[in-house]
Formats: C-alpha cells, sequence, structure tokens
C-alpha cells in the first residue's frame, strides 16, 4: 500500500486541483490531503472564499482523495509523513526545490508534477469580479 501526501488550499476547486489530485494518486494507493486551515490560509497570505469545512467537504467527494487532514502549520510535515506512513509527498511543480519540501527527501519521496497553465483560482476570482462589474 503507497500512501501519497498532498498540500494545499484548494480553493474554487477547478481542473488544476483535480489533475493534480488525479496524478497523485495514479503515484500509489491512497492519497490524503492536507488542507489548509483559514488560520494557515493566513500566515501564507492567503484568504479562501470557502471555508475548511465546505473545501473539505469538496475534495471528499472526489474519487481520488482518500482522507482529508488539516494543515495548520509549515512544521507539520514530518510529523504527518510518520503519522500516515507516507511514501511520497506531491506537490505542483510551482513549489519545486522549495525549502519548504525538499528537506522532507530524507522522509520520504518528493515527487513535482507539472502545474496545470492557464488556471488559477486568482483568475477565476478576478476573472468573475470583472463580468459581475459588467452586468450591475
Ligand atoms: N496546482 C496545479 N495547477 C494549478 C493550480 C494549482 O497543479 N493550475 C496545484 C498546486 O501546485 C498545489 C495544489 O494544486 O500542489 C494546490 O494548489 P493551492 O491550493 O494553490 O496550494 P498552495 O496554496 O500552493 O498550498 O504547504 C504547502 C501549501 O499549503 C500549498
Amino acid at each position: 500500500m503507497k500512501r501519497v501526501l498532498t498540500y494545499g488550499t484548494f480553493d474554487i476547486l477547478h481542473y488544476g486541483h483535480i489533475r493534480l489530485l488525479k496524478r497523485a494518486k495514479a503515484l500509489g494507493d491512497y492519497l490524503i490531503v492536507a488542507l489548509s486551515t483559514e488560520e494557515f490560509n493566513e500566515l501564507k497570505g492567503k484568504k479562501s472564499y470557502y471555508n475548511y469545512e465546505t473545501r473539505k467537504m469538496m475534495l471528499e467527494a472526489i474519487r481520488y482523495v482518500d482522507l482529508v487532514i488539516p494543515e495548520e502549520n509549515w512544521e507539520q510535515k514530518i510529523n504527518d509523513v510518520n503519522k500516515y506512513e507516507v511514501d511520497i509527498v506531491v506537490m505542483g511543480s510551482d513549489w519545486a526545490n522549495s525549502d519548504r519540501f525538499e528537506y522532507l527527501n530524507e522522509y520520504c519521496d518528493v515527487v513535482y508534477l507539472e502545474r496545470t497553465e492557464g488556471i488559477s483560482t486568482t483568475q477565476i476570482k478576478s476573472e468573475l469580479n470583472i463580468n459581475t462589474s459588467v452586468e450591475k
């Protein structure tokens, strides 16, 4: 049983997120998503549109996701890897070679998957905002 772990906010779920989760699951048999809490999002300088419970419910509805756990700080990753007996930590390529993940190579494999171009939560928010202002 190969266990895969990934981290993220996954706000306003889109096909870039789904593609990441699908490819992450394909690397093993069990996929854990450590989902950023609102408090941790603040540390990351992010404010999510959906709250934690909503984002968790949406992720749990995805066939590739087996377990959702909270991501509350930058420091929990080694504990997560040990506690959940993780074999591979997977992130999108925007995190490639980041200090936030490279140190995990001592504890498990770390794999970066190509980020899906042309879509992001930030882009969706800004484009929707422009459309609604036109409709008013
Ligand atoms: N992603 C992707 N393609 C996109 C957008 C996102 O592959 N077009 C990937 C990101 O690389 C990340 C995951 O989807 O691996 C979740 O993206 P975010 O919710 O933006 O995650 P982020 O805020 O980068 O949080 O401790 C690490 C952080 O919690 C990661």
